[in-house]
């Protein structure tokens, strides 16, 4: 029941809707008493020889007009409560939603993606439905089950009413007991679902993967397993659920035994009608809905319960990256000074980056090159706020980065991340993603700029060729140059490309930095690069060796020191050669 009491605020703000449904209920209890009381007087007349054809008339016409009340009713508390509780699913939607847009890249390194969209599909059903089908069995099963039982009291004979309920006790108990233990299995059948869920999504993500490797027949095993697991652990849940529908039909078959034993003796000594035994057996009938529409609702209850929690341990976990009380409004602009004595990843010890020290004026060419996980990565991460747990100082400006809104400091760069992606869209709402009223001059000069305009004019629709999930349909160098295009289309204070000139040739690359060089005056640019041709006309190039930065000078003085750099670059130079048949 802590599940209604956390569903406090909805219920309350959903009042008008709740009662009007309740009332609804309401009357067609009332109502439902009428059938059964008809039925015995109508068989009382009859054993007395009274009715008539105009007395019978009229009864029918009773119960035709209580079942087209009924009728009205049913459909209206239907829309009253049912229609509340899917605002209910909407808003934890929501909210669910909103709380994941405000989670660091931390979080969702934690968490799988699977697993979150159990949160957001399966627990928000299952809250749903307790704040529909659980307030309805509630309420219907304690007013239908209430109204017939005062009715069997004071219109048959309570002494006869207490001996057919004398079971009742027992029910309660069991329902207790397999509440418990409803419970537990629940939560254990949610938590397989969300195991299955992630391993579908994740599978579904690399299917071309898996058939490339030959690993369709494993893959469907572990699917296998994980299915079998849901199934195991909902047959648990059934298994107790199952127990509660025989246990009330076997109570209530005992009431049916002992109303008609005692009952019959009743009509004997005269203390009841035989109309009134046949109209009490018609109301005990009535009981069973009551009976195991509470069970649902214990079943109903405990999912959501179990959904609830799971969902609300979301919610609360703490956005780890937001806004100081007086943070500003405006984006930053102006120099770029950081100064890192030490980053590691949150949960891991290794020292990522140590000691980075430079400073870069605005609107310059910074160009960070080094070996593979020397943190290149790792420094535009904590450059974008994505990462806050280091020591030091990174300011933009002149202020720290931490004093910006993220919102404002964000909007000074355009991010082309080393993983690009695209989303299920044209190619022109996947490049205006970040500013949707882009005219198409815009869209096409960003294009321009990343050197991929007259490949998408190639396409059969242009600009509106829709790209599959994760533009499937476009070559590695296609979708990188769109990605860069996204980011160009912003006009950024600071743009920052991810190793994105890594699948294109080194004419295209040239293309497109002589581009950026021309379209981005007085605006500041970060490249990462392992083809040191990318970046050798930088304002600044670093050079990162296992988190440190081992050198650091324009490309002239950097070939004058022996180092990294120099071998590289030789050795680069070396391999274009060779590849232009030199
Ligand atoms: P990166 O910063 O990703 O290294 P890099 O960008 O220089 O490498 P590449 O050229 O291949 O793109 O990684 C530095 C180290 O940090 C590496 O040991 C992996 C680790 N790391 C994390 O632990 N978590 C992360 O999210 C990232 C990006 C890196
Ligand atoms: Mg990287």
């Amino acid at each position: 029941m802590k599940v209604f009491r956390d569903l406090a605020w909805f219920f309350k703000q959903e009042k008008k809707a709740y009662l009007s449904g309740i009332f609804m209920l309401f009357l067609v209890a009332i109502l439902q008493l009428l059938p059964p009381r008809v039925i015995g007087i109508v068989a009382d007349e009859i054993g007395a020889r009274t009715l008539t054809l105009g007395k019978l008339g009229l009864w029918i016409a009773v119960l035709i007009v209580a079942g087209l009340l009924m009728y009205v009713f049913r459909y209206y508390w239907r829309i009253y409560i049912f229609g509340a509780s899917v605002k209910l699913a909407r808003i934890l939607r929501t909210r669910l939603y909103e709380h994941f847009t405000k989670m660091s890249s931390h979080f969702y390194q934690r968490k799988r993606i699977g697993d979150l969209m159990a949160h957001a599909t399966n627990d928000i059903q299952a809250i749903q439905q307790t704040a529909g089908s659980g307030v309805l069995t509630l309420v219907d099963s304690l007013l239908t089950g209430g109204f017939v039982i005062i009715a069997m009291a004071t219109t048959i004979s309570w002494k006869l009413t207490l001996i057919a309920l004398l079971p009742m006790p027992i029910i309660a108990l069991l329902t207790n007991w397999y509440g418990t233990k409803l419970h537990a299995r629940f939560k254990k059948a949610q938590e397989a679902f969300s195991f299955l869920n992630d391993k579908t999504q994740e599978s579904i993500s690399g299917i071309k993967v898996i058939k490339t490797f030959g690993q369709e027949k494993e893959d469907i095993n572990d699917f296998k397993k994980l299915s079998d697991e849901v199934v195991e652990k909902n047959i648990a849940v059934a298994k107790v659920d199952s127990l509660y529908d025989p246990t009330i039909s076997a109570c209530v078959g005992i009431s049916f035994f002992l109303s008609i034993g005692f009952g019959a003796k009743f009509v004997l000594d005269g203390s009841i009608t035989l109309g009134d035994l046949i109209a009490f057996n018609t109301y005990l009938g009535l009981l069973i809905w009551p009976m195991l529409a509470f069970g649902w609702f214990f079943n109903i209850v405990e999912r959501g319960s179990a959904s609830y929690d799971r969902v609300s341990r979301l919610l609360n976990e703490k956005i780890d990256i937001k806004d100081h009380e007086h943070a500003i409004i405006e984006s930053p602009k102006g120099n770029i000074e950081v100064n890192i004595a030490k980053f590691c990843y949150p949960d891991n010890e290794k020292t990522v980056l140590k000691n980075i020290k430079f400073t870069l004026g605005q609107g310059k060419t910074l160009g960070i090159v080094g070996k593979t996980g020397a943190g290149k990565t790792s420094l535009l991460k904590l450059l974008l706020r994505e990462f806050e747990g280091y020591e030091g100082e990174i300011r933009i400006g002149g202020k720290e980065i931490k004093e910006y809104r993220l919102n404002a400091l964000r909007k000074a760069f355009g991010y082309v991340p080393q993983e690009h992606f695209l989303f299920s869209a044209s190619i022109k709402e996947n490049i205006a993603f970040a500013k949707p009223d882009a005219s198409e001059e815009e869209i096409h000069l960003a294009a321009k700029i990343a050197a991929v305009h007259d490949d998408i004019l190639g396409f059969a629709e242009g600009y509106d060729t829709v790209v599959g999930e994760r533009g499937v349909s476009l070559s590695g160098g296609q979708k990188q140059r769109i990605s860069i295009a996204r980011a160009i289309l912003l006009n950024p204070e600071i743009l920052i490309l991810d190793d994105s000139l890594s699948a294109v040739d080194a004419k295209t690359e040239e293309t497109i930095l002589a581009s950026l060089k021309e379209n981005r005056q007085g605006k500041t640019t970060i490249i990462t690069a392992h083809r040191l041709s990318a970046i050798q006309h930088a304002d600044l190039i670093i050079v990162l060796d296992e988190g440190k930065i081992a050198q650091q000078g324009v490309h002239k003085t950097l070939m004058k020191e022996d180092g990294w750099y120099k071998d590289m670059y030789l050795h680069q130079q070396l391999e274009a050669l060779v590849e232009h048949g030199g």
